[in-house]
């Protein structure tokens, strides 16, 4: 792919169309390739908004957002999609088949490449169950699938268009502990080369994370990782203990 895939946030600041005050103030940060960016916070403290400006669902209102060393107004929509793959929080499956829903955004991927997808998942086996296995259909909105069973498909499409830079919005939340924790060590390798940029709830998902911020009101208030952050950090101890 064209673009390295370090995303780095200067001085970004960002309030939605006709609203008065600012969702995120002043934010600054550098998520590099082959390391993991975990950002925890509050409900409302701006997580997914950060994330969105990044495929630029939105643009920045000051400050810059650059992806290896290119402003995001430069790179091109193209460009952008090709190396970019975000799990949005409320994942989205169409009605097609499961082959169809993984290719979007990876047309040219091989059925051998969408199971490897899927096992990196941890989807393979209640698609292998399946009848028609990669070609069992998928109604509109995915709602002949769990909501965990599509979070993970989201994943794997994710992954099936192996970009450099990886955006996941809660997307371990509706998986069980355990699963949670075999999906991000199957990540590993795939994501090795890829910045990753991860938005948890829960603090066990990120504790591996190489820098955690932490978002309050839309500021980052604290930066480190978890240990440091036990150490530096009331807001990430009050999130730790709830
Ligand atoms: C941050 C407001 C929202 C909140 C703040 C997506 C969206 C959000 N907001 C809008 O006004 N319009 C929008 O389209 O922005 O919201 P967030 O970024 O969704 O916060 P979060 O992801 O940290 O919260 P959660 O609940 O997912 O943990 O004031 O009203
Ligand atoms: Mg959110």
């Amino acid at each position: 792919l064209p673009t390295p895939g370090t995303v780095e946030f200067k001085n970004v600041t960002f309030g939605y169309p006709g609203a008065e005050a600012p969702v995120l103030s002043d934010i600054s940060f550098t998520a590099k390739p082959g390391q993991t960016t975990a950002i925890i916070g509050s409900t409302g403290a701006g997580k997914t908004t950060l994330l969105n400006l990044i495929p630029r669902l939105y643009d920045a209102t000051e400050g810059e957002i650059l992806i290896g060393g290119v402003p995001l107004k430069d790179l091109g929509r193209d460009t952008i999609s090709r190396n970019i793959s975000a799990v949005p929080q409320r994942p989205y499956l169409f009605s097609g088949t499961i082959a169809s829903n993984l290719r979007f955004g990876a047309q040219e991927a091989t059925e051998e490449e969408l199971w490897e997808a899927l096992r990196v998942a941890q989807a393979e086996g209640f698609v292998a169950e399946r009848e028609g296995q990669l070609d069992s259909k998928i109604s509109q909105g995915g709602t002949n699938v769990s909501g965990g069973q599509r979070q993970r498909l989201c994943i794997a499409r994710a992954l099936a268009a192996k970009p450099n830079t990886y955006l996941f919005d809660d997307s371990f939340s509706a998986l069980d502990v355990n699963t949670d924790a075999k999906l991000r060590a199957a990540l590993a390798e795939p994501t090795k080369d890829a910045a990753v940029i991860i938005v948890a709830q829960r603090v066990s998902t990120i504790t591996g994370a190489d820098q955690i911020l932490v978002l309050d009101h839309g500021e980052i208030v604290a930066r480190g990782t978890h240990e440091q952050l036990l150490e530096t950090s009331e807001t990430y101890q009050e999130i730790v203990a709830s």
